[in-house]
């Protein structure tokens, strides 16, 4: 588990350079489940290549991976991980996606982009997303290691979609954990080597921001409720300063049959009202 010294470390250097890599961030015995629950889901649900230039026409995407296999919970809750996400975005984020992305021998170069190019906000921003980029095998540059331009997050503009740039191969060993703010700009790599490169890419984002999967309607609702609390609140079981997100005026975790963690704004801006007029 991270120190504060260390989250504080990740979080300074994702600010600087746009990127983090957490070394030994999953352990063996977490990567082999996980690789395991993959390859069933591939076999299972018969999931095949993606049918565009972006996603990958020689990769494998596994969408909505929470209602796949129980697997995958661990995966945003991971005490390595979730930590720096919320050091960047605060303790109110939500999950945004969790996708797995296997890169087979001859996957070609991904376009260059960055995650968050569709949002209309003048750039540089703060940070209003993070991929948290899990290497289940080795990333290499012969494999396929995400290219990144470090320090790009804080440029005025964003890449040309697909566009040539000067980049490094975000090399790790498997384990590590790569953490982006989403205005990185970077692509995945290309496969020239015969093995596939198995990845997890758990997107965090602000709990203002617009989710990319619907989690809430993907997810069905028994299978979120055997969720632990805190994963239920990162997929929106939540209410963003107690204010967004609400339903009729009440928590939506109270649907998974939960009590609601704290008041809505409005009455807890009445209560303290109260407070000050009786002290
Ligand atoms: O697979 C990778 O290395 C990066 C994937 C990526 O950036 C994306 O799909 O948005």
């Amino acid at each position: 588990m991270l120190n504060d010294q260390q989250i504080a470390e990740h979080r300074e250097r994702i600010a600087r350079d746009g990127y983090t890599i957490i070394d030994g961030a999953a352990d063996a015995a977490t990567r082999a489940t996980l690789i395991e629950a993959l390859e069933r889901v591939e076999r299972e649900q018969g999931v095949g290549f993606a049918k565009t230039s972006f996603e990958g026409l020689r990769t494998i995407r596994i969408y909505n991976l929470l209602a796949r296999d129980p697997a995958f919970q661990a995966v945003p809750l991971h005490e390595n991980v979730l930590p720096v996400a919320e050091a960047v975005l605060d303790r109110e984020l939500l999950l945004s996606s969790l996708t797995a992305i296997t890169l087979a021998p001859g996957q070609e170069a991904q376009p260059m982009h960055e995650d968050t190019q569709q949002i209309p906000l003048p750039r540089p921003h703060v940070p209003i997303a993070v991929n948290a980029l899990w290497a289940l095998t080795d990333f290499t540059e012969a494999n396929g290691a995400t290219r990144i331009v470090p320090g790009s997050h804080r440029y005025d503009h964003p890449p040309e979609y697909g566009g040539v740039y000067d980049t490094v191969a975000a090399e790790m060993p498997a384990g590590s954990v790569m953490l982006f703010d989403s205005a990185l700009w970077h692509a995945g790599g290309t496969n020239r080597t015969d093995r596939r490169r198995f990845s997890l890419s758990c997107y965090y984002c602000a709990g203002w921001v617009r989710q990319q999967e619907n989690l809430l309607l993907g997810i069905p609702r028994e299978t979120a409720q055997g969720f632990p609390r805190r994963l239920q609140e990162l997929c929106g079981y939540s209410v963003y300063k107690g204010q967004y997100g609400h339903i009729d005026n009440r928590d939506p975790i109270e649907l998974l049959g939960r009590e609601r963690a704290r008041a809505m704004v409005w009455e807890a801006s009445d209560r303290k009202r109260s407070a000050r007029a009786g002290a």
